[in-house]
């Protein structure tokens, strides 16, 4: 299966797209868990995002390991930093933080990862990866020593994703950081949409349906979610709701 084609046929059908995140780090492989999983696979999300900013490697592998050989959902590396590859997983989104002025994070990771890709044959999704400011400093804006782009700054938001579209990017992510106070504000993903076709990711700090729904109406191709369905894995049910054909919200 290539997972940019699926997107791009859901984005085709108008088919809003549901995420959900799962950092290893917070994952013990027990019944919870399990039942966890097979509550988002009932409920027909479209896609595990996995990864994390501190994550052990033999835990990362384990973790992808059994939802591999459990799962029927795509399962999406979404990696903070080069080692949490994994040639079990369907996809990865190949990251640049392009939001940052960090070498490290704008290609130097990448390097790093480069070849085992390579030879895993893993689809790779290159993926303009932009921190917009969520009310509080994020861990990614820590861990990775770059400044999250200031809410209001529409304009630096838009040339950002527009430079990452000329640079050849497959798609792009506005990222409001993992337990954002605020997710990433509507007016700058309507702006961004208007400017750039490309597939859309929006994550961080969305813990509501109303708050899902009007950045999907903002024009979010996917969302993805993370603490919100840590705390509260039935929120899925509600947020499914939300994935109706042709941009119309219910
Ligand atoms: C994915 O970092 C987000 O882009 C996840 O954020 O944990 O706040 O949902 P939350």
């Amino acid at each position: 299966m290539n997972v940019y084609k699926k997107i791009q046929a859901n984005i085709a059908q108008g088919k809003k797209q549901i995420a959900v995140l799962l950092d290893p780090d917070k994952i013990v492989i027990q019944a919870d868990f399990i039942q966890q999983i097979e509550l988002f696979e009932r409920s027909g999300i479209d896609f595990f995002f996995i990864g994390g900013s501190i994550v052990e490697e033999q835990h990362f592998r384990k973790v992808v390991d059994f939802l591999a050989e459990h799962c029927q959902i795509p399962l999406i590396l979404f990696p903070g930093a080069h080692y949490q590859i994994h040639e079990a997983a369907d996809a990865l989104l190949f990251l640049s933080l392009v939001s940052g002025r960090n070498a490290e994070y704008l290609i130097g990771q990448q390097v790093k990862a480069s070849k085992q890709v390579q030879q895993m044959q893993l689809e790779t999704i290159a993926t303009a990866y932009m921190l917009i400011d969520g009310g509080r400093t994020s861990t990614t804006a820590y861990v990775t020593q770059t400044q999250a782009i200031p809410r209001n700054e529409i304009d630096i938001a838009v040339s950002t994703a527009l430079a990452a579209k000329m640079l050849g990017m497959q798609a792009i992510y506005l990222e409001a950081g993992s337990g954002a106070h605020f997710p990433v504000p509507t007016t700058m993903i309507e702006a961004v949409k208007k400017e750039i076709v490309l597939p859309l990711i929006i994550g961080g700090g969305i813990r509501n349906k109303e708050e899902a729904q009007a950045i999907f109406a903002a024009g979010a191709d996917i969302i993805v979610i993370g603490n919100a369905l840590e705390k509260n894995p039935k929120l899925i049910e509600e947020m499914m709701k939300l994935q109706i054909s042709n941009s119309k919200i219910i």
